[in-house]
């Protein structure tokens, strides 16, 4: 007799999905936040098969969520197993830290060596917590894997990744062959044929989410090597967690590509499912007779009253009873989310099933505030490229400064490079080509960016074809004395790796005429001192995804503080607000790229005034 018994709420989940349960149950991803309740260490946690699975039993059984998770860190284990550099840390989940990545151009792919499910990295480890769990609770969770488009990301930088899809998708088919043919496959069937009693694998995909590449990037490079991968798994491989259908340009063709992903059912999940509301999923899992899962994200445990976390999950729970099946996902509870409200999020489902539901019929999800700002479509940039301008009044100057700036806009990096030397020879101001055409065709970027008119691949494909430009001006502006306009040291915090959003601000940055130094990921307040003590820059810039590492960005900004430092800190990242950033008292915040350039600006702009009237000052 095992000694956790979950075997009855298996039975509702299993129901459930095939519309044969009486209730809606919930799963939730909740590793890092039993790690937290255990009371033992991430280091120890995620390493240790047998405190892995004690924790998560444990925590389980005590918060009394549905079924453990069924999920352990998920991004990291094969790229580990490949030879990226693996961190751990005490107080969260650990991560794979993109220092030198282990692709470059297409001969590295020679150079990586296929994993041994049996011997590589944490592998073994899985095998045993699967063998734990089947000991211990009498169940055969469905194994994760990192599915291949994220894989590639760690493995060559999500930047690099996107410019060689645009430049040489042959390149990544070939790495994606190689991650799928060489590490996913085998390492999935080595644990089906340790354990036959598995029914699927899963996956998990963040990377490839919408706005962050386009919806035809998905298809070409993260679903079709999924479906490779399906078809050399023995058992089903899914993949669920593609974010993005709330900048779909095309959302039912989105959810077509997610059920392709995932045959039986279709999952939405906030923030998106939030902009977007419940009703379009209702009705497309009702015409396509799907099951849908409807997760709640993070933000809402973390920073929602109990009101709004029981609202939440009871307007999807009720979807979910409407369409007649599927399930509740509890996103990412994590070692930073209060246990009083990840109880009031189970008093909620339970409250639900047992009929008490005070906000019957009512919905927040997809009303005008939901949806915010944001989600403006993607045609609305083929408006504004195919718009046509009359040059025919451009004097020669202004036609070739116009066409740098198209350049830019169209990212063509061979281009830009080739006009700004044309300028040049035409005895085209510097300072013009600098302002009129490279700054001011990524001011346009950035405006189209934060609108949510162009995706994230658009914006890093410009910003390579503006420092192609500026690579060509920089030397003359050197060789006449011109300082650059300011320095701006940028880090993402200690215990966090996303590094996405920090280098698109870089890139901004660049685009506006700064100089960049950017130290990279998982920073310790510390080194981003004595970095900056060393570069002696005129802004600091601090970025953070989690509220995780969020603490670690008060650190930071606290250390600034108590030194003296002269640094100003400005700061930004998702789960960054504005409140936040005056609260820990930061001398600026982004909201995202563009408003990080303007934020940099303003600093800047007090800091020159300063200095101009300091010498007043002293004089008076
Ligand atoms: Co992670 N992840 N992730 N992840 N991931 C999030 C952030 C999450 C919201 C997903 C979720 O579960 N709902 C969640 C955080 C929940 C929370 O705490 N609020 C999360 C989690 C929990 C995790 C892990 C623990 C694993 C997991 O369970 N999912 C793990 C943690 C690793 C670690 O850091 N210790 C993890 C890992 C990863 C990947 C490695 C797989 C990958 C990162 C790859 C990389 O960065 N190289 C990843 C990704 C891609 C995401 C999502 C999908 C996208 C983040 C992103 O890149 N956005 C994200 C979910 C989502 O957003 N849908 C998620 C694109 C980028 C352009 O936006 O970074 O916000 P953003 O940057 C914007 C602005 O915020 C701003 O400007 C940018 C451009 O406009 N900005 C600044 C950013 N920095 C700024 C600095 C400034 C000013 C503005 O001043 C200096």
């Amino acid at each position: 007799m095992a000694k956790f018994d979950f075997s009855e709420n298996i039975k509702l989940l299993n129901d459930a999905m095939t519309g044969g349960a009486k209730g809606v149950p919930f799963v939730a991803q909740m590793h890092e936040f039993a790690m937290r309740e255990s009371g033992i260490p991430g280091d120890q946690f995620y390493t240790d098969a047998k405190k892995f699975v004690r924790g998560t039993l444990e925590i389980s059984e005590r918060f009394g969520f549905d079924t453990p998770s069924f999920i352990w860190d998920v991004y990291n284990v094969e790229a580990q197993a490949l030879g990226c550099s693996f961190v751990t840390f005490e107080d969260m989940a650990p991560a794979i830290e993109n220092v030198s990545p282990l692709v470059s151009c297409e001969a590295d792919i020679g150079k990586l060596k296929a994993p041994d499910p049996h011997s590589s990295g944490r592998m073994p480890m899985v095998f045993e917590i699967m063998h734990e769990m089947k000991t211990q609770a009498g169940m055969i969770p469905a194994p994760c894997f990192c599915a291949p488009f994220t894989l590639a990301s760690h493995v060559m930088t999500f930047e690099n990744l996107i410019v060689q899809i645009k430049q040489n998708p042959g390149f990544v088919h070939s790495l994606m062959n190689f991650l799928v043919d060489e590490v996913i496959a085998p390492y999935m069937n080595a644990l089906v044929s340790e354990f036959p009693e598995i029914v699927a694998v899963e996956g998990s995909d963040a990377v490839a989410s919408l706005p962050f590449i386009t919806q035809d990037m998905l298809e070409e490079f993260a679903l079709q090597p999924l479906e490779r991968l399906q078809k050399q798994v023995t058992r089903p491989a899914l993949c669920d967690n593609w974010w993005g259908d709330s900048y779909a340009p095309d959302l039912p063709e989105f959810w077509a590509q997610k059920r392709r992903a995932t045959p039986g059912y279709l999952k939405v999940q906030d923030p998106d499912l939030y902009k977007l509301g419940v009703q379009p999923v209702i009705d497309y899992a009702s015409e396509h007779n799907l099951p849908i899962v409807l997760g709640v994200d993070n933000n809402v445990f973390q920073n929602g009253t109990e009101t709004e976390i029981r609202m939440r999950i009871h307007e999807y729970m009720e979807a979910i009873e409407s369409v007649g099946k599927g399930a509740l996902y509890l996103c990412s509870l994590s070692a930073v989310t209060p246990a009083e409200n990840v109880r009031i999020a189970i008093e909620a489902c339970n409250d639900f099933r047992a009929g008490d539901r005070p906000w019957a019929g009512q919905r927040s999800a997809g009303t005008p505030e939901a949806r915010g700002e944001t989600g403006k479509k993607i045609t609305a940039i083929k408006a504004v490229k195919t718009e046509a301008v009359d040059k025919s009044q451009d004097t020669p100057e202004e036609l070739i400064l116009d066409d740098i700036f198209d350049a830019v806009i169209d990212a063509d990096d061979v281009d830009t490079a080739d006009l700004v030397k044309e300028a040049l020879k035409k005895d085209i101001n510097v300072h013009t080509i600098l302002n009129d055409a490279l700054i001011a065709a990524m001011d346009e970027i950035g405006d189209d960016f934060a609108d949510g008119t162009i995706f994230v691949p658009e914006m890093l494909m410009s910003a390579r074809a503006m420092k192609a430009g500026l690579e060509v001006v920089r030397p003359i502006l050197t060789d006449t004395g011109e300082p650059v306009k300011g320095v701006v040291m940028l880090a993402t915090v200690q215990g966090d790796v996303h590094d996405i959003g920090k280098n698109l601000v870089g890139m901004m940055l660049e685009g506006a005429g700064y100089e960049v130094i950017d130290l990279g990921v998982n920073k310790k307040p510390e080194e981003i001192l004595e970095r900056a003590n060393e570069i002696n820059p005129d802004v600091v810039g601090l970025s953070a995804l989690l509220t995780t590492s969020m603490p670690s960005m008060q650190k930071t900004v606290n250390l600034f503080k108590k030194v003296g430092s002269k640094y100003p800190v400005i700061v930004g990242g998702a789960p960054v607000t504005e409140e936040f950033a005056e609260a820990i008292k930061a001398d600026g915040y982004g909201e995202n790229a563009p408003r990080a350039v303007e934020a940099v600006h303003q600093l800047i702009a007090e800091k020159v005034k300063i200095n101009a009237a300091v010498p007043a000052r002293a004089s008076a």
